[in-house]
Order: C-alpha cells, then sequence, then structure tokens
C-alpha cells in the first residue's frame, strides 16, 4: 500500500502541477507536456539501443550490470564483486556494462542473457550454476551448506549495515567520491544521497547503535568468520566455493575500500587471515585485477 502512494507520489505531483499551469498558461502547459513527452520517447528509444547491443554479446553470454570501475578495486559494490567473481569461477563468458547499472528491482547487480533480465546476486548465482552445471558447493556435506548460508547471510545482511553505516553515516561518502568516478551531477546531489542512506540504515536498525557499538557488533561477525576460516585456504575447505565470492566481494570493500576504517584497521590487526584469504582468492581469479581498476593500472 505504502509502495503503491510512492509510486504513484510522481504521477499525482506531475498532474497537479498540470493542472495548476493549465489554469494559468494553455500554451506553456502544452509545451510542458510536449517536452515531457519527448524526453521520456527519448529515453525509450536510448533503452532500446542498449538492450540491441546487450543482445548482440552472443548467445549463452552474461551481460553483467554494475556500477563503473574502482580505483582501488573493480567495483565498490560488494554484490557486484561477488557476483562477476562468480562468473570467473565458473568460467562463464560475459561482457559488462556501465550504462544501466540499476535492475528492475532498482538494484545492483543484474544480468541478461539470451535477452532475458535477472536481479540479485544470489538468484542470479543460483540460475546460472543450474543453466551451465557450475555448483561448486556440491560436495559439501548438508551442515557444510547450513554454515556457508549462515557465513553468507551474516555479512550480506548485518556486517553490511555497519560496513553503510561507516560509509554513509560516518565518512559520509567520501570514500566512494574518491573511490570511483562519480559524475557531477551526482556529486552534487551527494547530501540528498547521504540522507537517504542514513534513513535506510536507520530504518534496519543499525543505524541506532552507537558507533562503537557498531563496530563491536561488526568485529564479532568479523571474527566468527576469522575463527570459521583458520588456516584454510579457502572458507569451506581446499576447494573454492560459491560462499567464498560473497565473503571476497564483501571484504575487498573493507581492503581496498575503506582506508581509514575500523574495519580495514581490524583486518591489518586482528585478522590476518582473513586478509591473506582475500589476497589468495584475488590471486586465482583476479590475474587482470590492475586491468579492471579505474584507471587502469599496469598488470603486476
Ligand atoms: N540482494 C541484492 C543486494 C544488492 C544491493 O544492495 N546493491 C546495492 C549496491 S551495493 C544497491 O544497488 N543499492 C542501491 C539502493 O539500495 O538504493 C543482491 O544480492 O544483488
Amino acid at each position: 500500500m505504502q509502495l503503491m502512494a510512492q509510486l504513484q507520489w510522481p504521477a499525482a505531483v506531475g498532474a497537479r502541477g498540470l493542472s495548476w499551469l493549465w489554469k494559468r498558461s494553455r500554451r506553456v502547459a502544452v509545451a510542458a507536456v510536449v517536452v515531457v513527452a519527448v524526453v521520456k520517447v527519448r529515453a525509450y528509444v536510448q533503452k532500446q539501443q542498449r538492450r540491441k547491443r546487450w543482445e548482440a554479446a552472443g548467445q549463452d553470454v552474461v551481460v553483467l550490470h554494475m556500477f563503473v570501475r574502482g580505483k582501488n578495486l573493480p567495483n565498490l559494490s560488494p554484490f557486484v564483486l561477488k557476483l562477476e567473481t562468480y562468473l570467473r569461477m565458473a568460467d562463464i563468458k560475459y561482457e559488462v556494462d556501465y550504462e544501466e547499472p540499476m535492475g528492475s528491482k532498482g538494484k545492483s547487480p543484474w544480468i541478461t542473457l539470451n535477452g532475458q533480465d535477472l536481479a540479485d546476486s544470489q538468484f542470479v548465482m543460483e540460475h546460472l550454476a543450474s543453466k551451465f552445471n557450475k555448483d561448486f558447493s556440491s560436495h559439501l556435506s548438508r551442515e557444510e551448506k547450513a554454515t556457508a548460508h549462515a557465513l553468507r547471510i551474516m555479512l550480506e545482511n548485518n556486517t553490511l549495515w555497519g560496513l553503510a553505516y561507516w560509509r554513509y553515516v560516518q565518512d559520509g561518502g567520501r570514500a566512494i567520491l574518491t573511490g570511483m568516478y562519480v559524475p557531477f551531477f551526482v556529486r552534487l546531489s551527494l547530501t540528498a544521497f547521504v540522507r537517504h542512506f542514513k534513513k535506510l540504515i536507520w530504518m534496519q536498525g543499525m543505524g541506532r547503535h552507537s558507533p562503537h557499538d557498531i563496530e563491536y557488533l561488526c568485529k564479532q561477525d568479523l571474527a566468527a568468520l576469522a575463527t570459521h576460516l583458520g588456516d584454510k585456504d579457502f572458507l569451506m575447505g581446499d576447494k573454492p566455493t560459491e560462499v567464498d565470492c560473497a565473503v571476497f566481494g564483501f571484504l575487498c570493500q573493507l581492503m581496498y575500500a575503506s582506508a581509514g576504517s575500523p574495519y580495514a584497521r581490524m583486518l591489518e590487526t586482528d585478522f590476518p587471515n582473513l586478509r591473506s584469504y582475500c589476497l589468495r582468492v584475488k590471486d586465482k581469479f583476479w590475474p587482470d585485477w590492475n586491468a579492471c581498476l579505474d584507471p587502469p593500472q599496469p598488470v603486476s
């Protein structure tokens, strides 16, 4: 109900504005309608052109829609990095698209595959695993699968909010502005952007704690992860599995895009095994890491 009200809100405001204009000047009102129609048609045509380009990727080639590359890591979204790492792990052909990073759920990443769109990193991975027969967790026991699931959910649904609090509230979005190319008009709306996230984090609940308590909660998550990893090469043993994609995508945000945060410090001082794990996954699946930065760096 609330969502419907939100969706109808711009239309209601537009209709009220138009009726106000109509009463004052019919000519201006008609001109306004024409301008809006032209903008909408132009957006539609551009979208169709983009779709044609995505279709040109070819049969069974994934088009991965994402935010632009980062300065120190291939993406400042843990979910994009997770999905792209999976595509590499599964050796699935893919192309990237930066023009339309947000999918039908209003989130990034999403994919187009053979003309079909699919959103949400986890749903996409499960779909690709079944389509291309790339299930890297099939050798795990039911208990191990449950552990992998719980670890992923802990990071994606709890620690994530601590990171978001640091990024948008404590750091005021600065790590984002310095970590990736952000167009001028988006920079101008940074305050609104930060306010939006602050509200989201408050509504989720994490934002109601003090910074000290948030740090404490996230440190417990990282400690659990570090304890589970121990001295294993990958989270579920000596072979990488899907959960490594999610954990790697997340830990990279702390290592490469959160300088000065308590979490970057924790990886340095409290959880060195998480740090070396991150480097191990990076070496295995991202030999071209430097080439995937913006601007690209020489491959070392
Ligand atoms: N469950 C989603 C989460 C995706 C997500 O939260 N993406 C963030 C970027 S890290 C986003 O698009 N946020 C935009 C917003 O929430 O307005 C997935 O796994 O893909």
